[in-house]
């Protein structure tokens, strides 16, 4: 059956990758630089505002956030990259918490990587985009806050970005906005369609 992304809850958080639940649902998974959105798009995708609060809690946004979406997948929103404010001691436990994630053979069955429409991919973004080619992790490349610019300088940065990004022309590619939600019907639609594509 069709996945309707009406029925979802929020699983628990994990400051270490020992405590994150394995039940073998696959996974989906935000990454991006702090602040692009990755929170907001699964509000936005889950249809549902409360998941936002959890995910803005204090502290929660340097765990691990499990979603449970209609008991087919989890969304998974990881802390983001660029915590510029926190001291090196925290910043080197995220982000070995981000690289452990990655590393321990979690059943990732997609990435999303975001980057602000506003602003060309960064070093990390083309290292995060280089290193999910190198693992063979399926991965789209979601452009955010498309609301804060017209659809016509939508497209140009798009087509100014993309080969800078060396991504295989089979990746997908989405513009969306979490804040007024264009193009995430278009995104739930691909991501229900890579789930049971992928299916086990
Ligand atoms: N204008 C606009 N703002 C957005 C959009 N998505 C997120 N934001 C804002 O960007 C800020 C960071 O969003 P958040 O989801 O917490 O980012 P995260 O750190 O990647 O989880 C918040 O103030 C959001 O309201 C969007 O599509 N458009
Ligand atoms: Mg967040």
């Amino acid at each position: 059956m069709a996945i309707q992304f009406r029925n979802t809850s929020y699983v628990g958080a994990a400051a270490d990758i020992d405590s994150v639940p394995d039940n073998g649902l696959p996974e989906i998974v935000l990454s991006g630089k702090s602040n692009v959105g990755k929170s907001s798009l699964i509000n936005a995708i889950a249809d549902n505002k409360k998941l936002a609060r959890v995910s803005g809690e204090p502290g929660k946004t340097r765990m691990v956030l499990y979603f449970n979406v209609d008991n087919r997948f989890f969304l998974v929103d990881l802390p983001g990259y660029g915590y510029a404010k926190a001291p090196h001691s925290i910043k080197d436990k995220y982000n070995s918490l981000v690289d452990r994630y990655f590393a321990v053979g979690r059943p990732i069955s997609l990435v999303l990587h975001l980057i602000d429409i506003r602003h060309r991919p960064s070093d990390l973004d083309l290292q995060m985009i280089s290193y999910m080619q190198s693992r063979q992790l399926p991965f789209y490349i979601v452009f955010n806050k498309a609301d804060k610019v017209s659809s016509s300088v939508a497209r140009q940065k798009i087509e100014e970005y993309l080969p800078e990004m060396n991504i295989d022309s089979s990746v997908r590619v989405f513009c969306v906005s979490a804040n007024n939600k264009k193009g995430t019907d278009d995104l739930r639609i691909a991501l229900g369609e890579h789930l049971e594509s992928n299916a086990v």
